[in-house]
């Protein structure tokens, strides 16, 4: 298992410059780096190669977070909109592959956050968005990449949101490309038991996000994080277990996550570096015992 952190961790918005924050993040003892899907089909060859430069340089692998937009939703009624997502997710999978990525995340079946101002029918969504995955399936079989499925809380999707229903759905696929990935943000929300869940998952689990109840660094909160270690040692978790912490208020990301109050007025950049460093220390204490 190797520790991971999304790249947005010292920012309130979701613009990044990757060189300099592939250093922060190595800086600050991790093995990964998350970047966003977004702007990785928005790089230019130059950026590539310097993202891809940085990562080699510093030992850091690399995995790609979606939220596909809502002109990208594989589980879509319209055709013409599943194709579109489709192609886009293969033109990321292809750009990945030029970075020396293998590692495709988040809720890829659909489009986030759902809209629940309208009626959703899951059933035809499964059927919809289960079609799509199989057809970027090929593609990411290809690239030998995989593609981890986010379960997300009730407050953000509807297709999937137990890791059991994420295990049916994998079945349906039938893809050894398709895996699951399990946050324990939303798992808090959702599952009977965090540690249960996982060594349910076993195998399928292709990722991990890591974060506590209200989304702060794990270790200040109360998630049960030893019994969660030892339930990634029973599943013989071998992935990216990622923190992705979501603390600073006021700016788009905080709108975009609703996160309506501050967590810690005035943190200088000095304080979020120490959060961080402690964070990863009591990860490593809880799940290597
Ligand atoms: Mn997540």
């Amino acid at each position: 298992m190797k520790y991971g952190l999304l790249y947005h961790y010292w920012s309130d918005g979701w613009s990044c410059d990757y060189p300099k924050t592939a250093e922060k993040i190595k800086k600050a003892g991790f093995d990964v780096m998350e970047i966003g899907g977004d702007h990785l089909s928005r790089m230019n060859a130059a950026e590539m190669d310097a993202l891809r430069r940085a990562a080699v340089d510093l030992g850091l692998e690399l995995s790609v977070n979606i939220g596909p937009a809502r002109d990208q939703d594989l589980a879509s009624e319209d055709k013409a909109t599943r194709e579109h997502g489709i192609a886009y997710l293969t033109d990321v999978l292809k750009r990945m592959d030029g970075i020396g990525c293998r590692m495709m995340i988040g809720a890829l079946y659909t489009f986030w956050p759902a809209d629940f101002s309208v009626e959703n029918d899951k059933e035809r969504a499964w059927d919809r968005s289960i079609d799509s995955l199989r057809e970027l399936a090929r593609a990411a079989e290809d690239l030998g990449s995989t593609c981890s499925l986010e379960i997300l809380n009730r407050y953000e999707g509807y297709i999937l949101n137990t890791c059991e229903e994420g295990l049916r759905y994998l079945e349906r696929i039938g893809s050894p490309s398709m895996k699951l990935l399990l946050d324990t943000f939303h798992m808090s929300i959702e599952e009977d038991s965090l540690p249960g869940a996982i060594r349910l998952a076993g195998s399928r689990l292709g990722h991990m996000h890591l974060g506590e109840g209200n989304r702060k660094l794990p270790g200040l909160g109360s998630l049960p994080w030893a019994e969660i270690g030892q339930a990634l040692r029973d599943a013989h978790f071998d992935g990216f277990a990622v923190i992705e912490p979501f603390m600073r208020y006021g700016g788009q990301i905080a709108k975009d996550i609703h996160l309506w109050h501050d967590f810690f007025p005035g943190a200088t950049e000095a304080e979020m570096d120490r959060m961080l460093a402690d964070s990863l220390a009591f990860l490593k204490q809880h799940f290597e015992a």
